[in-house]
């Protein structure tokens, strides 16, 4: 068992869920032994139905043959649009693009482990996460291609803005989380952020927080092993879900690459905050198989072996080999998906060569919600700058 728990807390509600607390009190290893991983589908595909696995295994025991279809459909198209999306960005059409390659099953898993009046906040990576939230792919490019600030209402699917500064999201989760509380609310909240983002000091002054007033969040850390050049080596010293030991809450590192574990941990975390527990920091250990984002060159600070072996790994393929395996997959299936994709690819390329270019002057628009005399001024400068042209200067 991975858990390191802290002493039990009294729950801020005590009805609302059907499970007894089991994990969440559960005692573990001490600092020096090994880091260990919840899995529950292993590389080659077989299912891993262990003692030690019990208590994460009761949490995905109502997924049926179909719901493993539909987080493999979940994992292709969320692989097939991000292709689309990297190709989109070297034909020009897009300004840039940040590849979730590889981290599908930690983006699918945990995603389809909320529930939709749960609130997420995304960093820039986050495009399985959306899938799962309902937000359409097109709706993602308009930041990367320079045409709008987001592109999606937050509110419309509880899926914030991407955020590009690193781990500030973790506050804004913690702030958001501790008024759900406030209203008595039993929904939950799940903070996305990278190992690199480990180091902020947001993130550790949202950990404090959290654990202090008793937040229902949970901290969903993808660690993908790079912080752009930056190995994970030169983030921690100790494994980064042992980090919550430290500020009072459970913390579990998690197969990243298996799509079961991930929903089963995110759901157990979720549970806890539901049930008035607190926070929960799941490390979902997984691996950025692309670039940091496409103005990127990975092959000049890691070497290939490093990827190939993370290849073996891959999170679509385990799926893929369990579904045959098991027979709860046939060709026809692989086939209609396959055909889906396609689909999703054409239908995304169309839609981002259609995006309208906003107005130029529209930048200064939404800035301040009264108004700024500073925005007025840069207003009022680069109308001009653009007259200058007109006039012929
Ligand atoms: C506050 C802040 N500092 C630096 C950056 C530049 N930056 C962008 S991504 C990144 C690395 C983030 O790594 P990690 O948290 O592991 O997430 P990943 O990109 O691997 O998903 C950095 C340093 C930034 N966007 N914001
Ligand atoms: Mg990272």
């Amino acid at each position: 068992m991975t858990v390191e728990s802290t002493a039990a807390r009294k729950p801020r509600r005590s009805s609302g869920t059907k499970r007894a607390a089991g994990a969440s009190t559960r005692k573990t290893a001490a600092q020096s032994a090994e880091p260990q991983l919840v899995q529950l589908l292993t590389p080659e595909g077989d299912r891993v139905e262990t003692a030690e696995n019990a208590e994460f295994l009761s949490y995905v025991e109502d997924i049926t043959a179909e719901d493993l279809r539909g987080l493999y459909r979940d994992m292709v198209l969320t692989r097939r649009f991000d292709g689309e999306a990297t190709s989109l960005q070297r034909q020009g059409e897009l300004g840039l693009w940040a590849s979730l390659l590889g981290q599908e099953a930690a983006q699918i898993g945990s995603g389809r482990a909320l529930r939709d009046d749960d609130y997420v906040f995304p960093t820039y990576r986050e495009h399985g996460v959306a899938w799962c939230r309902g937000v359409d792919p097109t709706n993602l490019l308009g930041m990367f291609r320079g045409v709008n600030h987001g592109g999606w209402d937050p509110n419309g699917n509880n899926f914030h803005l991407y955020t590009i500064v690193i781990g500030s999201q973790t506050l804004h989760a913690t702030g958001y989380a501790m008024g759900v509380a406030k209203d008595g609310a039993d929904s939950a909240v799940i903070a996305y952020f990278g190992d690199g983002a480990s180091s902020q000091g947001d993130v550790n002054e949202a950990f404090t927080f959290s654990a202090v007033y008793n937040a229902p969040v949970v901290f969903f850390c993808q660690n993908n092993q790079w912080a752009i050049s930056e190995p994970t080596e030169r983030q921690t010293r100790v494994p980064l879900y042992r980090r919550a030991a430290g500020f009072g809450f459970p913390g579990v590192r998690v197969d990243g690459n298996d799509v079961l574990a991930c929903l089963a941990v995110t759901r157990w975390a979720l549970e806890r905050a539901r049930r008035g527990e607190g926070p929960t920091l799941i490390e979902a250990f997984t691996y950025r198989m692309g670039a940091h984002t496409t103005s990127d060159d990975p092959t000049r600070y890691r070497r290939d072996e490093e990827r190939a072996a993370w290849e073996a790994k891959d999170p679509i393929e385990r799926l893929k080999a369990h579904l045959l395996a098991s027979g709860e997959a046939d060709e026809a299936f692989f086939a209609g998906l396959e055909e889906e994709s396609e689909k999703l690819g054409k239908r995304v390329r169309e839609a981002v060569r259609s995006m309208p270019d906003p107005d130029t002057m529209a930048i200064f628009e939404n800035v301040y919600a009264d108004g700024h005399a500073l925005v007025d001024e840069e207003r009022a400068q680069f109308a001009a700058y653009l007259a200058s042209f007109e006039e012929g200067h």
